[in-house]
């Protein structure tokens, strides 16, 4: 059973990883539009991680017995400065959620809940990866640099880091 305090927080994270997935999907939507087929596809599945780990909370606290409110999802931006802006802002938001989920653990360490700090432990791995991702996608724009093709050494690039992205997911899976 959660206690009030962590079954509100659990749900605010719900709504914070709803807001994440909705946020990539409106970069990949940006992406297309640029004509960045690779990076908008990478974005496209980066959003459908963030449903996932929303969903994986709904799942958690309905097995706890408490009540998973579905969030309603402020608009997230449509028009992004660049490429370049997306991905640090997206490091950025990563830096947001790890720190959120840090504040849980430490409410599921005071409320002497167990269970919830075991299952937090998932998301953290998954946060260490995904910053480390983002800083590795940077790491590669800034070697890339701003020459006349950049835009699309960019996309070829971020196209290879989704196609290994997704086959380390579907390989997880299986
Ligand atoms: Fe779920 O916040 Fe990113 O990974």
């Amino acid at each position: 059973m959660l206690s009030k305090k962590l079954e509100k927080a659990l749900n605010d994270q719900m709504e914070m990883e709803s807001y994440a997935s909705f946020l990539y999907l409106s970069m990949a939507s940006w992406f297309d539009s640029a004509g960045m087929e690779g990076c908008s596809q990478f974005m496209f599945r980066q959003s459908e991680e963030e449903k996932e780990h929303m969903l994986r909370l709904y799942h958690y606290i309905l097995e706890m017995d408490g009540k998973a409110i579905i969030p309603g999802i402020k608009q997230p931006p449509s028009k992004f400065k660049s490429a370049v802006e997306i991905f640090k802002s997206v490091y950025v938001h990563e830096q947001k959620v790890t720190k959120s989920i840090n504040n849980l653990v430490d409410l599921s360490n005071k409320e002497n809940d167990h269970a919830t700090f075991n299952f937090l432990q998932w998301y953290i791995a998954e946060q260490m990866e995904e910053e480390a991702l983002m800083r590795s996608i940077l790491d590669r724009i800034n070697l890339i640099g701003g020459g006349p093709q950049s835009l699309y050494y960019i996309d070829k690039e971020i196209e290879m880091i989704n196609q290994a992205e997704a086959a380390k997911e579907a390989a997880e899976k299986a």
